[in-house]
């Protein structure tokens, strides 16, 4: 291409009406360095949050011998991975809001000033991508829907990472302009001000918060833009946010789950049948069994079963897919079986179940939750004998732990 071709392809690229690089473009003054700013902070809240609640969620699923688990609260990790699942959830607009308003800072020209500039653009990828994935990943798991073939928990976890080292280095570069923005309101640059190239070429005067801004066609104001933002999160909470807090129920219009609907009131992951267990639960020749490192193995039937579950604990059951239930569950706390195998103190167990296969057919309870006295083998759920989709007949009911790990239809504990 010649030179003055070049030119003027650049120009056209400029000046056509359907580009974002036209002349004018984002002249919406709500492309404001304050609100950026303010969406930028909430989103850095919320992001911090869903990030270090879904870390101990990881944790509680791939522990590491260091950093024991504890048993108390018992009902910590419903809390914390309602909370992930909430946040995730609230920073959904926020993010579509943020991304919206500095828009124009991605497409203007020249891309990028000095290495500073460099290094800021090129942390904007995987912020932007990662942040757009993990909501997107998130939201398709809590609906079960997983249109792809890589483990969602992998990539979840690994594009957290990435996108929160990108969002300190952000918040690194951004730190000045957000302090002075956040504290200084009277002055308000928008974002395509700043930027004589998409220039806004109307004038306006500096204006409050609540100022209906002057561009025709647009009559929200900043406040407005804002409130709207915060009812949209807000809405996406609360109609999802019953499935794990009961009082607003009858709110989550938008929740996958009912925490009251289900067998014996209470939601189900997976059944019996999905399982592939309903005749090994069914059948009369059932038997639990205690084994590996221990001084008497034990082999009980369903009448042991049944004679020896005498213990109550109100614990529940918190899916990693932020639902859950609290309810009261009665059968054997495991240190006794434990004890009376003769097993160690101090002995890690894993869990079996009767499921033939599965990712969810075993799990490790450490030292502290073997031992710990609410850690059951339930054989009851609220007074009534376990439902077969509930794990019959017998479930493990561990204190703080995800519901991915609270195996059904246990059939055997081997210590090791
Ligand atoms: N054997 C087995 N146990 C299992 C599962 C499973 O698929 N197989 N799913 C787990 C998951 S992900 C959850 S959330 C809880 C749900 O318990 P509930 O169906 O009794 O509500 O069971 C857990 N126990
Ligand atoms: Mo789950």
């Amino acid at each position: 291409m010649t030179r003055p071709a070049r030119a003027a392809g650049l120009k056209s690229l400029t000046t056509h009406p359907h580009l974002p690089l036209r002349q004018g473009a984002y002249r919406s003054p709500l492309r404001d360095e304050r609100l950026a700013s303010i969406l930028g902070a909430s989103l850095g809240i919320l992001f911090f949050t869903c990030f270090f609640t879904g870390l101990y969620s990881h944790l509680q699923q791939n522990p590491i011998s260091w950093l024991p688990i504890p048993t108390r609260p018992s009902g910590l990790y419903r809390f914390t991975q309602g909370l992930h699942i909430a946040t995730g959830i609230a920073s959904l607009p926020v993010l579509v809001a943020k991304l919206w308003l500095v828009w124009p800072r991605l497409v203007s020209r020249p891309a990028f000033i000095g290495v500073r500039g460099l290094f800021e653009r090129i942390g904007l990828l995987p912020l932007v991508a990662g942040g757009i994935w993990l909501t997107f990943s998130g939201v398709a798991n809590i609906a079960q829907w997983y249109p792809w073939r890589f483990s969602f928990t992998a990539s979840h976890y690994w594009v957290a990472w990435i996108t929160i080292g990108a969002m300190v280095a952000h918040m690194a570069f951004q730190w000045r302009t957000t302090r002075r923005t956040l504290t200084r309101p009277s002055r308000r640059p928008s974002l395509a001000d700043a930027d004589p190239h998409l220039g806004a070429s109307h004038e306006r005067e500096p204006s409050d918060d609540s100022t209906p801004v002057g561009v025709p066609g647009e009559r929200l104001s900043r406040r407005g833009f804002l409130w709207s933002v915060a009812a949209a999160s807000v809405t996406l909470t609360v109609t999802t946010v019953g499935q794990t807090f009961a009082p607003l129920r009858r709110l989550a219009l938008l929740a996958p789950r009912d925490p009251k609907f289900g067998p014996q009131g209470r939601p189900v992951n997976r059944s019996a049948a999905a399982a592939g267990v309903v005749e090994l639960a069914r059948d009369q020749d059932y038997r639990l069994v205690v084994e590996g490192r221990v001084a008497r193995p034990l082999t009980l039937d369903l009448d042991d079963l049944r004679r020896r579950a005498d213990a109550t604990e109100v614990l529940s059951i918190a899916c990693v897919e932020g639902w859950s239930y609290s309810a009261q569950w009665r059968g054997i706390r495991v240190a006794d079986l434990l004890d009376e195998a003769g097993a160690e103190a101090g002995r890690t167990v894993v869990v079996e179940s009767l499921e033939p296969q599965g990712g969810f057919r075993s799990s490790t309870l450490n030292p502290g939750q073997a031992a710990a006295s609410n850690t059951l083998l339930a054989t009851h759920l609220d007074g009534e004998v376990l439902d077969i989709d509930h794990g019959f007949p017998c479930r493990l009911v561990a204190p703080n732990r995800p519901g991915v790990l609270q195996t059904k239809w246990v059939t055997k504990l081997v210590v090791i």
